[in-house]
C-alpha cells in the first residue's frame, strides 16, 4: 500500500477529495500548509521546516506532542483490545479513567458520561439538563440559555446556544426556546487587563432579566465557557461567574461550564472552575483529556444530577443517550496515560508557574503596530488587532500566515491572535512566539 504521506509533495489533484473543516479550501489547496510530524513543542512540515507550536495543536495537545507514555499506551491498547461495545458491556479502562477524572473534578462533580468531541459533550450536557429537569418534575423547563460570542461546537445544540453569527446564520432555525446573555467584552473599560478584568460583573445580572422575561419555570440551564476561547479569548470579569452561579442556584437553573479548552491544566489547575472559584452543576471537557491524541469528550455531572436518574426499575436504562464510541478503549488508554503524565510531571502547576511569563511577554506587545488590546489568563493569551476597514479578520489571518512562514504556529480568530502553548512550554519558546508576532505586525499593512 502506498500512502500519500510517503510522497515528498502532493499533487494538487490529490488534495481535491478532502473537504476541509473551517478552512478556506480553495485558498489552502492552492498553497497548502502540510504537517507531517510532531514532537514536543514542534511540528515538522512536508518541506522539512520545524514549526514551534504556540497553540497546542488546536487548544488540545496540553502535554506536548508525541509523548512516549501516551503513545505506548495507545499502541498497547490497539494490540490488546481494539474496541468494545459501550452499551450493556464495559471494559476496565473506562471505569479507571472516569475515576481519575472525578478525582480531579471540583466538589460534588462525581460522575462522567463519555463521548468523542467537545460538540458531542455539549449536546450531551444540554440533553442531560433537559432530562434532569423533567425527571425532577420540572418538565416545563425546556429553555436553554447561552451567550453572545460563545462557542460550543458545531452540533445543532451547540450552535443554538452558541453566539458566533457565522456558525449559525446558514443553518436554519436550530433549537427552539434558546436565549442568550450578552458577551463580556468591554474594551473601553477593560483593555489591557492582566488576568480577570475589573469591570463587567453586572453583565451576569442580565440573567435576572431573562428570568423575568421567560419565567424561571421555563428555563433548564445556562451554558457558558468560563473563559471564552474561539471568539478571541474573553476572560470573565471578576465576580461575573460567581454572580451567574448565585442567580442560577436561586432559580433552580443548572449552570454548565463548557471547559473543552479550559480543562486539564490550561488555566493552571485541573479545571477552570478551580481557578475561577465557581462550582457549576456540569462540566464539559474534550481536547486535553487525551492531550489531543485520540478523540474523546465527556460531561462531568454533580452527584445530585446523577442521583435523580438512578431511580425506577433496576433493569431500566436510565438515560437513552450514548455513542458507539463512548469510552472507546484507545481513547481511554490515551486518557489514563495523559492524566498520569500531567500528574507525574506536575504540568498543571507548571502551567500556573509559566502563566506570569506568558503574561509579561504578551503585554510587552502593548504599543506594537495594530494592537488594540491584550488579554490573558493561565496559558491562554489573546492579542487583538485593529480590523482593516471592510475586511474583518484579514489582518489576523495574514498574521497567522506570516508567523507560520517564520516557523511559529499561532491561531487567528477574527482579528485576535490567540496563543495557548502546551504546558511544557519553555520561557525562550514564549519569547520566540511573541517576538515573531511583533516582527510580523511590524511588517504587515
Ligand atoms: N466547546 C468549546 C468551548 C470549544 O472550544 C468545542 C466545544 C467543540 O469541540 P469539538 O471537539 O467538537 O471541536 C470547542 C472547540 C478556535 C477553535 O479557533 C476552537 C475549537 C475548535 C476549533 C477551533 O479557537 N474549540
Amino acid at each position: 500500500m502506498t500512502l500519500l504521506s510517503d510522497q515528498i509533495r502532493l499533487d494538487p489533484a490529490d488534495l481535491e477529495a478532502f473537504w476541509m473543516p473551517f478552512t478556506a479550501n480553495r485558498q489552502f489547496k492552492a498553497k497548502p500548509r502540510m504537517m507531517t510530524a510532531a514532537s514536543g513543542m514542534y511540528y515538522t512540515t512536508d518541506d522539512g521546516r520545524r514549526i514551534l507550536d504556540g497553540f497546542a495543536g488546536l487548544w488540545c495537545c496540553n502535554a506536548g506532542h508525541g509523548r512516549k507514555p501516551i503513545v505506548e499506551a495507545i499502541q498497547q491498547q490497539a494490540a490488546t483490545m481494539d474496541y468494545a461495545p459501550p452499551f450493556q458491556l464495559g471494559h476496565p479502562l473506562a471505569f479507571d479513567l472516569a475515576n481519575r477524572i472525578v478525582d480531579l473534578a471540583p466538589g460534588n462533580l462525581d460522575h462522567v458520561f463519555f463521548c468523542n468531541s467537545g460538540s458531542e459533550a455539549v449536546d450531551t450536557a444540554l440533553k442531560v439538563a433537559l432530562a434532569w429537569q423533567r425527571a425532577r418534575g420540572e418538565g416545563a423547563r425546556t429553555r436553554l440559555i447561552g451567550r453572545e460570542r460563545g462557542y460550543h461546537g458545531v452540533g445543532f445544540g451547540g450552535i443554538s446556544v452558541g453566539g458566533i453569527p457565522a456558525n449559525r446564520k446558514v443553518f436554519g432555525t436550530m433549537l427552539a426556546g434558546v436565549d442568550h446573555l450578552p458577551h463580556t467584552h468591554l474594551p473601553d473599560k477593560n483593555a489591557y487587563s492582566k488576568g480577570q478584568p475589573e469591570h463587567g460583573a453586572w453583565l451576569a445580572d442580565e440573567l435576572e432579566r431573562l428570568v423575568t422575561l421567560h419565567d424561571a419555570s421555563t428555563i433548564a440551564a445556562v451554558i457558558v465557557e468560563p473563559v471564552a476561547g474561539s471568539t478571541g479569548v474573553l476572560v470573565p470579569p471578576k465576580g461575573y461567574l460567581q454572580r451567574l452561579r448565585e442567580i442560577t442556584k436561586k432559580h433552580g437553573i443548572l449552570l454548565i461550564f463548557d471547559e473543552v479548552i479550559t480543562a486539564f491544566g490550561r488555566l493552571g489547575a485541573a479545571f477552570g472552575a478551580d481557578v475561577l472559584g465557581v462550582e457549576p452543576d456540569m462540566i464539559t471537557f474534550a481536547k486535553g483529556v487525551t492531550s489531543g491524541t485520540v478523540p474523546m469528550g465527556g460531561v462531568i455531572v454533580s452527584s445530585e444530577i446523577h442521583k435523580t436518574f438512578m431511580t425506577g426499575a433496576p433493569g431500566a436504562i436510565e438515560l437513552f443517550h450514548g455513542y458507539t464510541y463512548s469510552a472507546h478503549p484507545l481513547a481511554c488508554a490515551a486518557g489514563i496515560a495523559t492524566l498520569q503524565l500531567y500528574k507525574d510531571e506536575g504540568l498543571f502547576a507548571r502551567a500556573a508557574a509559566m502563566a506570569p511569563i506568558l503574561e509579561s511577554a504578551l503585554h510587552s506587545l502593548k504599543g506594537a503596530r495594530h494592537v488594540i488590546d491584550i488579554r490573558n489568563i493561565g496559558l491562554v493569551g489573546g492579542v487583538e488587532l485593529a480590523s482593516r476597514e471592510g475586511a474583518v479578520g484579514a489582518r489576523g489571518f495574514e498574521t497567522f500566515l506570516k508567523c507560520f512562514e517564520r516557523g511559529v504556529l499561532v491561531r487567528s480568530t477574527g482579528d485576535t491572535i490567540a496563543l495557548a502553548p502546551a504546558l511544557i512550554v519553555e520561557e525562550e519558546q514564549i519569547e520566540m512566539m511573541v517576538s515573531t508576532i511583533r516582527d510580523v505586525l511590524g511588517e504587515i499593512a
